[in-house]
C-alpha cells in the first residue's frame, strides 16, 4: 500500500493580478514537502493574466471545483483581493475543507468575511519563511 499523501489545494489571484506569484510558488513549493499540490499552475510564473487560454471558463470552474471538493485542506494566499479566490474559500466552507488564508495586513485589509469565517484559519504575516513555519505547526495540528 503507498502511503497516505495529503491533497492541497492553493489557492492564488490570477485574473486580479500576478504580482505575488513568486510567493505562491514558494507556498506551493513548501506544501508539496507533505503532499500532493493540485494546482500547481498557480504559481507557475508563465501562466500570465492571458494564460491557459486552452482551456474555456466553464472548463477551468468546473476542473478546479472538482479539484477543491477532492482536497483535504485549501490554502490561500489572500493579500491580493481576487473573487476567484473569496469563491474557492466560500465552496470549501460549504465543503467542510478546512482552510488556511496567508495574508499580509500591511500591504491590504483582509475582509471581514473571511477575517470572521470560523473556517478560516488566518496566518498574518510580513515575512514568508515565519509564515511558512506557522503554516507546518497548522497542518501538524489538523494531522498534515
Ligand atoms: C488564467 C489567466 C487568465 O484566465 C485564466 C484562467 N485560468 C485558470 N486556471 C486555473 N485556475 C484558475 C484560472 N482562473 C482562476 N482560477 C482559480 O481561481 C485558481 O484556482 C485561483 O485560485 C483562483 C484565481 O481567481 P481570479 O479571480 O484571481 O482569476
Amino acid at each position: 500500500m503507498p502511503p497516505f499523501k495529503r491533497t492541497y489545494y492553493f489557492a492564488g489571484s490570477i485574473r486580479a493580478g500576478r504580482e505575488d506569484v513568486d510567493l505562491y510558488q514558494r507556498i506551493i513549493a513548501r506544501l508539496k514537502q507533505s503532499g500532493e499540490v493540485l494546482t500547481e499552475h498557480v504559481g507557475d510564473y508563465s501562466l500570465s493574466l492571458a494564460g491557459q487560454t486552452q482551456f474555456d471558463d466553464k472548463f477551468i470552474h468546473d476542473r478546479d471545483l472538482a479539484w477543491l471538493r477532492s482536497s483535504d485542506l485549501v490554502v490561500a494566499e489572500t493579500t491580493r483581493p481576487s473573487l476567484g479566490v473569496g469563491y474557492e474559500i466560500a465552496m470549501a466552507t460549504v465543503y467542510q475543507i478546512p482552510v488556511i488564508a496567508l495574508h499580509r495586513p500591511e500591504d491590504a485589509s483582509l475582509s471581514a468575511m473571511l477575517a470572521g469565517c470560523r473556517n478560516v484559519t488566518v496566518i498574518e504575516y510580513s515575512d514568508l519563511e515565519d509564515a511558512l513555519m506557522r503554516l507546518d505547526g497548522h497542518m501538524e495540528g489538523i494531522g498534515g
